[in-house]
Parts: structure tokens; C-alpha cells; sequence
């Protein structure tokens, strides 16, 4: 049966947990939902990134003496493993936590090619990294024992210890959650006014989670070639990167990078590095909903930045910060004439389609369409 994600939090909280912090994840955003709402803000810390959730766990443990958990996607564990090896193994400062990993691309199960690798080989790199770990699961009797085994394990011997959460294993938690605002332009009818905009040359980069999704379908409807966009369905805050690779490569086009507010703040310091080129052909669009969508609707913490401020102390030339269709209209064009690195913020409420899907096309052979693309 499905854990009730309450009654886990209860176990932890028993067990004298009562610090969380991490990047949600889909597996284990029910739990997330209660932690949040049964923490206040300093107890409950939704990071940049998997590697600062290691690393905040770290100082709260520094000054309290108690172990703190930290939550993420197995995605996040290389953002994690820095801090993991170098800061809190026990060769180092042995700092003990408990590490809550959601398993996608468990072998025997059916997930995303993105999330296969990373599933394949989990158990291995754990091991590889003297992580101790607990496996639970919805068809686990005794999640109780699991549970406190592994926070003993990060007691006694002053390391981090694992969870590792099979998909399903949390039930649902009844949250107070607003519903999102169904009125709304929603992201996709913005990507599809942005995407009409561009000239059959521009390159387009997107960001992981229901962007790229989005993206996906959009040229599918539109029998536009899908060789004009490289969807970064993994590889999180990286996409900016990602174009900028390609924007210095290749000056004589327009790139395009769909960015989130939860993928751009993971690796925010790739800023400094448009900063420091400033590529007159990098147009970077950020679709600002306040939260990681993708995989829940949890919060993130663009709201307490002002962005454009930031854009504009690393080296954008021209910045834009719109909210409704006909904002963008009247800014699009100059935002993709004016020389680069410019930047597009659109604020938007969350939500997307029930009935989204996802890209049907093999990765590799979607890479060397894009690279065929780039190379005209
Ligand atoms: C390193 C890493 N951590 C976590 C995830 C899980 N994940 C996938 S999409 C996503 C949310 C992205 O948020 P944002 O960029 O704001 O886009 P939105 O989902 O709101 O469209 C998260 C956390 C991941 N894929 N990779």
C-alpha cells in the first residue's frame, strides 16, 4: 500500500528529523506538499540545487548537532556528489544526513530515456560512493524499520545514509494548494506566439521539464521540423549553456534559449558567463511560473530576486519583462532584431495540459537532425 505522506513525516519528526531541505522531484512531491506545509521557512528549504541542499543540511547540522534530510530527484545526485565526497564523507568532515533519492528509470520500469542511465547505475554509484542505503517501496511491510535503520546508520557512524524511493511509493497528501488560475494565457499559448516569431534559420534551446514538452508539440501541430530545436530534456539549468556553446560557434545565427525559473537559478552562475562574451546573437527567454512545475508546483525563489536587475548587472544589452499576450507582441520583434545577449521575462501563471505528451522521436537521431540543422 501506499505510504501516507503524513505518516512518513510523522516517523521522521519521531525520529528527531525536523530540518528538510532539496529540489522536488515528481516521485516524492506528495511529500514534499506535507513537509511544507508542516514547516515554516527556515526548516523547510527548497534549494538551487541538489549540491547547496547537501551543503545547507551540512550547516544546519554544523550548529544544532541534528541530522537534517535532504530530498531530491536521482537526477540531482551529480549536483550532489560533490558536496557528498568532499564536505561529508566520513574521510572528511563526516557530517551525518539522511538523503531522500526518487528512483526514476528504475530498471524494469518504464521512464524517460533521460532518466534510464541515471537508473540503471544508481545502486552502483551509491556503493562506488561508501553510501549507505535503504531501497522502500509501496509493497515494503516495514517502512518503520527501513526508516529508522537508515537514520542510525547516520547517527552512529556520523554519514550520510540513503532512502531510495521507488516510483508510487507515496500516496496523495490533501493540501490547501490553490488550483491554478485556468483564465490565464498558460506557458504554451506564449511558446506558441514566440515560436511563430521565428525565422526558419533561428536555433532554438530548451530547458528540461514541460517546456521542452511543450515545444515538442507545438511544431508537431504546426508541421514545423523538430530539427530546429535542441530539447535539453535532461542536464537541468543547463540549456543557457548549452546555447551559448552554440551561439560563439556559430555568430551568423540567432539562438534562442526557453529557459525556466527553477532550471535558470539551479546553475545561475552561467550569467556571468553570458556576462563575459555577451554574444550579440543569444536571445534567452525565461518563462517565469514561481515554481518547478514539471514536477509538482513547488515554489521557487525567483519571486525574492529581481531578475531583470540581475540580467542587467551581468551584461544583457537590451532586457524585457512582460505578463500577457499583448505585452508580448509589442516587445517580440525588437527583443529578436536588437543585438544580443537580450533578455525576455515572461511571468505566468503555472499549469499546463492534462493531456501533454511527450517526444516521440529517438534523442540521437534528434541530435544529428539539429546538428544537420546547424551546420546549413
Ligand atoms: C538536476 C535535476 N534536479 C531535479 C530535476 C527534476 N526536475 C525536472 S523539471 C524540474 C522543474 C523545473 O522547473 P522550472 O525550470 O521552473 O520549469 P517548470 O517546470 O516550472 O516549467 C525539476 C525539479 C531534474 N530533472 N534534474
Amino acid at each position: 500500500m501506499p505510504i501516507k505522506p503524513l505518516d512518513f513525516y510523522n516517523l521522521l519528526s519521531e525520529n528527531n528529523i525536523d530540518f528538510f531541505t532539496g529540489v522536488p522531484d515528481s516521485l516524492l512531491k506528495e511529500f514534499c506538499f506535507c513537509v511544507d506545509e508542516n514547516k515554516s521557512k527556515e526548516k523547510h528549504i527548497i534549494a538551487a540545487n541538489e549540491g547547496n541542499a547537501i551543503a545547507l543540511a551540512a550547516g544546519y547540522y554544523l550548529a544544532t548537532n541534528k541530522v537534517g534530510l535532504v530530498y531530491m530527484q536521482n537526477s540531482g545526485l551529480g549536483n550532489a556528489i560533490n558536496p557528498l565526497l568532499s564536505l561529508c564523507d566520513p574521510d572528511v568532515y563526516s557530517i551525518p544526513m539522511i538523503i531522500m533519492i526518487g528512483w526514476r528509470g528504475e530498471p524494469g520500469t518504464v521512464d524517460e530515456p533521460q532518466h534510464l542511465k541515471q537508473g540503471k547505475v544508481q545502486t552502483d554509484l551509491l556503493k562506488a560512493m561508501g553510501i549507505p542505503y535503504e531501497v522502500i517501496s509501496k509493497q515494503e511491510q516495514d517502512i518503520e524499520k527501513k526508516v529508522t535503520a537508515a537514520i542510525n546508520k547516520a547517527v552512529n557512524d556520523n554519514t550520510p545514509s540513503v532512502i531510495l524511493v521507488k516510483k508510487d511509493t507515496f500516496d496523495k497528501y490533501n493540501s490547501a494548494r490553490p488550483s491554478p488560475n485556468e483564465t490565464s494565457t498558460t506557458r504554451e499559448e506564449f511558446l506558441d506566439v514566440i515560436l511563430a516569431q521565428l525565422s526558419d534559420d533561428d536555433i532554438v534551446v530548451s530547458t528540461t521539464g514541460k517546456t521542452s514538452r511543450e515545444i515538442f508539440e507545438i511544431r508537431e501541430r504546426n508541421n514545423i521540423p523538430h530539427c530546429r530545436d535542441f530539447l535539453a530534456v535532461g542536464s537541468m539549468g543547463h540549456c543557457s549553456s548549452i546555447a551559448m556553446g552554440i551561439a560563439v560557434a556559430k555568430p551568423n545565427r540567432k539562438i534562442i534559449c526557453i529557459d525556466g525559473d527553477g532550471s535558470l537559478i539551479m546553475h545561475m552562475g552561467s550569467l556571468t558567463t553570458v556576462g563575459k562574451l555577451k554574444p550579440k546573437n543569444f536571445y534567452h527567454i525565461l518563462i517565469n511560473n514561481n515554481v518547478h512545475e514539471s514536477v509538482g508546483g513547488q515554489e521557487t525563489s525567483i519571486k525574492f530576486v529581481n531578475l531583470p536587475e540581475i540580467v542587467k548587472a551581468n551584461g544583457y544589452q537590451h532586457i524585457y519583462s512582460i505578463n500577457s499576450k499583448e505585452q508580448l507582441a509589442d516587445v517580440l520583434e525588437d527583443f529578436l532584431l536588437n543585438k544580443g545577449p537580450n533578455f525576455l521575462e515572461i511571468k505566468v501563471e503555472p499549469g499546463s495540459r492534462t493531456d501533454l505528451g511527450r517526444p516521440t522521436v529517438r534523442l540521437v537521431d534528434s541530435k544529428k537532425a539539429f546538428m544537420r540543422f546547424l551546420s546549413k
